[in-house]
């Protein structure tokens, strides 16, 4: 089997090409061209051209680049296609919202285009974001109707009805996995659990004494990101082409993350967490809580890592990689 990934050198990308090497498939990532290295991430499973036996591929392509996708696709007519690629965080969506808009939306079009293209027969996984929910009260399933409150999770609807249609119009096999929010130890810095997990591990250490965050009242339900790129897998192995919503079933503000994750390190959180209104969003989204009851019905899938695990195992590889770093040592980044 053959794999093509968008966004394979970001947090899910990274974990799902794991996954599918221990699967056996061959992996091929698109990677943007930037001026300094961007994939840290793919590290540990990095595999040297030169030696033979190589089954992860790593090609410059971008999400605005149409021709190039089409050429890429045509090229290595990959069976299956996960497309996580985006532009991805809210609050900068709001800053840059045509550039999300163009990435995250219209990308999902040209890569669609781009398989019809080709003329490829492929399964297509669409990275949906519990996001397009926004305002819907809690808990949110597949039948709960979009609200989106901000350009990333407008952009998100147009690419998930994208992915409908062409199921309808062509017959592609399209997919979307409806996901809530997952972390790890990898997830990007500007994230909510991250930077605090991340700001544990300095002040615990001496480095700094403050993090200052936007909204403590937002509750999320957060999962463990191993755990979703299974779900993300599943969902092409289904006989046909569905769309299905990936969550723990559980909620959480991030004032609770932060009592937790500083409580892992003896520290009260209060005496270190302030608010800053900068980090706010034009329009919030308050509460995501998912019901993945079709998921474990049909895909037989069920999240391993709960709340506090998840909390616990992100200050930890925090604290592991800062020691890593302040000793010259390189960081593990293999969780
Ligand atoms: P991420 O860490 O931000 O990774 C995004 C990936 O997209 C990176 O590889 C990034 O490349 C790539 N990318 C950005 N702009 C691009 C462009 N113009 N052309 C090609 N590639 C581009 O996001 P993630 O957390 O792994 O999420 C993966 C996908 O799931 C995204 O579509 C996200 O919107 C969606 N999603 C995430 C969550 C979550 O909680 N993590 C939940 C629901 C949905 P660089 O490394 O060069 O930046
Ligand atoms: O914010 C609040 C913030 O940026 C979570 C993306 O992967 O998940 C992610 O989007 C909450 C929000 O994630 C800070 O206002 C408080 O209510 O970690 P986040 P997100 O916006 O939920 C969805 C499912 C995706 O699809 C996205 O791609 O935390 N919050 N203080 C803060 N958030 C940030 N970033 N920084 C703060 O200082």
């Amino acid at each position: 089997m053959r794999a093509l990934i968008t966004g394979i050198s970001g947090q899910d990308g990274s974990y799902l090409a794991e996954l599918l090497l221990t699967k056996g498939y061959d992996v091929h990532g698109v990677v943007r061209r930037a001026s300094s290295f961007n994939t840290s991430r793919l590290d540990p499973i990095y595999q040297d051209p030169h030696q033979g036996g190589q089954r992860l591929f790593l090609h410059s392509g971008d999400l605005a680049d149409a021709v190039g996708l089409v050429n890429l696709v045509a090229a290595i007519r990959p069976d299956e296609v996960y497309h996580l690629g985006a532009q991805s965080h809210v609050r900068v969506s709001f800053d840059q919202p045509e550039y999300t808009a163009d990435i995250t939306g219209m990308g999902t079009l040209r890569l669609l285009e781009a398989i019809r293209a080709a003329g490829v027969e492929t399964r297509f996984y669409q990275a949906s974001s519990s996001e397009m929910f926004g305002a819907a009260p809690p808990p949110q399933n597949e039948l709960t109707p979009f609200h989106p409150r901000s350009p990333y999770a407008c952009a998100k609807v147009f690419a998930f009805h994208l992915t409908v249609n062409y199921r309808e119009a062509y017959g592609l096999f399209a997919a979307n996995g409806i996901m809530m929010n997952h972390e790890s130890p990898r997830r990007g810095e500007m994230f909510v659990t991250r930077k605090i997990s991340r700001a544990v591990a300095r002040i615990a250490a001496g480095l700094q004494d403050e993090v200052y965050l936007g909204n403590l009242d937002a509750r999320r339900d957060w999962g463990y990101t191993p755990d979703y790129v299974d779900a993300m897998w599943r969902v092409l192995q289904h006989e046909e082409a569905d769309d299905f919503v990936i969550a723990t079933g559980e909620s959480h503000s991030v004032r609770e993350f932060c009592e937790v994750a500083f409580a892992h390190a003896d520290l009260d959180w209060e005496r270190h967490v302030r608010t800053d209104p900068s980090y706010d969003r034009p329009s919030e989204v308050h509460h995501l809580l998912g019901n993945a009851a079709k998921a474990k019905r049909v895909l037989g899938w069920t999240p391993t890592v709960r709340f506090e695990e998840l909390v616990r195992i992100m200050v930890d590889a925090d604290v592991e990689a800062l020691e890593a770093e302040m000793s010259g040592r390189t960081a593990r980044i293999e969780r």
